[in-house]
């Protein structure tokens, strides 16, 4: 069994951030993720709706989700990675090229975004309406 390994925000969770880890186990048996903390998504510049330990409760009940751990620095994923004993490091597209100095230790695989959804979106169209 593989073991896969992925990071994200993961707020307001929509259908994009499903076809992600839902695609990301089929390439393995174990789908592991790392969920940015408010701390790192301050980091991040990115405000999120949803706190953390509610993002990490959503990400649990996915059926596609195996183990959720904190991510809190963008240096941790080599660490993360060997813990974990990840054969596969998967994300969206809009990070293609971006994680490929950990080639030597994992495969890298970027997987197409889903068109049409995103957090920020959501947050436009709440605020519409
Ligand atoms: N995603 C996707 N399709 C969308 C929206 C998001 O495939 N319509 C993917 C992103 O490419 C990412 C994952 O879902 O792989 C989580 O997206 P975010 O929650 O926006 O996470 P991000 O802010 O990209 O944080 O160290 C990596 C960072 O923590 C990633």
């Amino acid at each position: 069994m593989k073991t896969v390994i992925s990071y994200g925000t993961f707020d307001l969770f929509h259908l994009g951030h499903v076809r992600l880890l839902r695609r990301l186990k089929s390439l393995g048996g174990q789908l592991v993720i790392g969920c940015s903390t408010d701390e790192f998504n301050a980091l991040k510049g990115k405000k999120c709706i949803m706190s953390y330990e509610q993002r990490v409760e959503i990400l649990r009940s996915c059926r596609y989700v195996d183990a959720v751990f904190p991510e809190q620095s963008w240096d941790q994923k080599r660490e993360d990675i060997i813990r974990e004993k990840a054969d596969i490091f998967g994300m969206g597209s809009d990070w293609e090229g971006k994680f490929d100095d950990l080639k030597d230790i994992v495969d890298v695989v970027y997987l197409p975004r889903t068109d049409g959804i995103s957090t920020s979106m959501l947050r436009q169209e709440v605020i519409k309406n």
